[in-house]
């Protein structure tokens, strides 16, 4: 059980408001501004209604077969796809054993359908519902999954696509491709795994590029599927083809690649770069791309390769006849782009920050406790106010890396837009980004271990007076 999830619905914000001899007053989820910024976001007037039931559900994922928590029986859960400006009307069921949530992982959206109990709402109970409710506000590949306990490493996670009917297109076919770690129903289950790490303390699997795991997941899926039982796309040679890569897994970055083909880069988080051509990519827990391939004639390995823990999962592409290649095409080893190399379409201008807010990553395997500027937990907000151009330093001083995460907002790493991004063991990574969606905002790791062992907190808007 979580430390969060015991606490009464804004308890902590609440505590904020109590002691505040640090600060003005918070603006609460439940504030009338953040209605007020949801309308002035306009939209479209259309609703995309959808009913997601959250139950005990048993899955083959291509030979072993598992009991999970999944939506609706799916895995990954059916995708839902809108238009930028739509409302998504959401509404979650809850058939599980335990509290849950959803939250709308990268979109800028309405503080109170955050899905991040107990901050933004108070914690959906078995057998009840709760209808979310928000405009999409921008294009791009998104996705969702519970913020509720260690629920993110169950089967929980599906694609949340928000297409933009001003995009040219240009391409043939989109395949949605949602990379995963799997141990639940194995013999064990994501929440004993955590208490063993709390117990023991962990082991952490270092790869070549440092980004290895805590937890030994026994499968990799790609679209829920093992690399023994592969899902296959069929297209004809020569097609353009869009690829969505989302990383949905808790513990696992992924190197990414396509035998016999260059990958063109045109979206990171959901926001357009310049294009830019890589062999492979490198994928963060909760990370996500999209690609431009145009495919050659045969069939082809789409591999995802789990850095430091030497397993893949996989797919197969396939335009003609022809052997699937090895499992391990050569693309795995040639370039893969950095954050350096990729500019975004529409940076943010440059200003200097109103407000910087330094959050040390903090703690170690040995104790397997996890934090930020040495707290554990800690939701207490590090304050913004509306109009401030904001800058968060996230500087790792664990011997681990973290996929740090934002909500409600997309911030400017540098060269492009981003909602999470690496911070590798010794380095320290500046993110700005204007206060425009105004509520409290949680910040973590997306390890989801970490997050639950404490490496989490929140952002919070303050009135201006
Ligand atoms: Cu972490």
């Amino acid at each position: 059980m979580s430390p969060f999830t015991r606490r009464a619905f804004l308890g902590t914000v609440a505590l904020g408001l109590a002691g505040c001899t640090s600060g003005n007053p918070l603006i609460l989820p439940t504030d009338p501004l953040v209605s007020r910024t949801e309308s002035a976001r306009g939209g479209t007037g259309r609703t995309r209604a959808v009913t997601l039931t959250a139950t005990r559900s048993q899955v083959d994922l291509g030979g072993p077969v598992v009991d999970t928590w999944t939506y609706d029986g799916a895995l990954p859960g059916r995708e839902i796809r809108v238009g930028a400006g739509d409302l998504v009307e959401a509404r979650l069921v809850n058939r599980l054993p335990a509290d849950t949530s959803v939250h709308w992982h990268g979109l800028a959206l309405r503080n109170d359908m955050d899905g991040a109990p107990p901050v933004t709402q108070a914690a959906i109970k078995p057998g009840e519902d709760f209808t979310y409710r928000f405009v999409a506000p921008t294009p791009g590949t998104y996705w969702f999954h519970p913020h509720t306990g260690t629920q993110l490493d169950r089967g929980l996670y599906a694609p949340l696509i928000v297409e933009d009917p001003a995009e040219p297109g240009g391409y043939d076919a989109e395949w949605v491709i949602v990379l995963d770690d799997w141990l639940d129903g194995t013999g064990t289950d994501p929440d004993e795994v955590l208490a063993g790490l709390r117990r023991r303390g962990g082991h952490s699997m270092h790869g070549m590029t440092g980004l290895g795991g805590d937890v030994p997941h026994p499968h990799h899926l790609i679209n829920g599927r093992v690399a023994a039982a592969p899902v296959t796309f069929a297209a004809k040679p020569g097609h353009r083809v869009r690829i969505r890569f989302i990383n949905a897994a808790a513990d696992t970055a992924y190197r990414v690649a396509l035998s016999g083909h260059r990958m063109t880069v045109t979206h990171t988080d959901g926001f357009p770069v310049t294009p830019v051509d890589t062999d492979a990519l490198i994928m963060g827990m909760g990370e996500r791309y999209d690609v431009l391939v145009t495919l050659g004639d045969g069939a082809f390995g789409l591999v995802a390769l789990a850095e430091g823990k030497n397993a893949t999962a996989r797919a197969i592409v396939r335009t003609g006849s022809g052997a699937v290649p090895d499992v391990r095409p050569a693309e795995l080893d040639g370039k893969v782009v950095t954050y350096d190399e990729l500019r975004a379409v529409a940076p943010l201008s440059a200003r200097k920050p109103d407000v910087v807010h330094r959050m040390a990553l903090t703690g170690g395997m040995m104790s397997y406790e996890w934090g930020i500027n040495g707290r554990t937990g800690d939701l207490t907000p590090a304050r913004v106010r509306s109009g401030q151009r904001v800058r968060l330093e996230f500087a790792n001083t664990t011997m681990m890396w973290h996929p740090m995460h934002l909500h409600g907002h997309t911030f400017q790493l540098g060269g492009p837009r981003k909602d999470t991004v690496i911070v590798r063991p010794g380095q320290t990574v500046a993110c700005e980004f204007d206060a425009d969606n105004p509520g409290q905002w949680m910040v973590h790791c997306h390890n989801a271990y970490h997050a639950e062992a404490g490496m989490m907190t929140a952002l919070g808007y303050e009135e201006s007076r």
